[in-house]
């Protein structure tokens, strides 16, 4: 089982909260620990208040380097998620992207779209995400 670390749009805004809340319950269904739950809770900018933004990077960089992979929803986007991203990749960490299809492709940044580092999928339904979701996660068992 593994250790994730989840990225979700925060600041970037909060559209996609609820859909954090289900890509979360179930990879922790499938019996890994998620180490950033915090990110599906619609409290956050009160949560927020307590912990300086110095605070947040320190303990974000901690969970990242601990983690076995790295998950991202990336249809809302994040400049936080973004460098979470970069700094996965630098760490060496199995890296899986997954962005809402759009009319001709999806909104994601061509810095992580074209980047072939990146395990990237484009849905265009939640039944797909979930079906990729738990792929991505098995392929990725040790
Ligand atoms: C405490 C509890 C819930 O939220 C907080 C305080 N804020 C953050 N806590 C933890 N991680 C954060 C917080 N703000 C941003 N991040 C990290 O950046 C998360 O891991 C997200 O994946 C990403 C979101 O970046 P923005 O630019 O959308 O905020």
């Amino acid at each position: 089982m593994k250790k994730i670390y989840f990225c979700g749009s925060i600041r970037g805004g909060r559209d996609d909260v609820f859909l954090y809340q289900r890509i979360i319950k179930r990879m922790k269904d499938l019996g890994n620990t998620v180490l950033t739950e915090h990110i599906a809770s619609p409290e956050v900018f009160g949560l927020e208040k307590d912990k300086s933004d110095h605070d947040i990077w320190v303990e974000d960089m901690s969970w990242l380097k601990e983690s076995d992979i790295v998950v991202a929803e990336c249809s809302t986007a994040s400049l936080g998620v973004g460098y979470e991203l970069a700094v996965a990749k630098t760490l060496g960490k199995h890296t899986y992207v997954f962005a809402r299809k759009k009319e001709r492709s999806s909104s994601l940044s061509a810095m992580i779209a074209g980047d072939p580092y990146y395990h990237v999928v484009i849905y265009g339904s939640e039944e797909e995400l979930f079906s990729c979701l738990d792929t991505v996660i098995n392929e990725s068992e040790d």
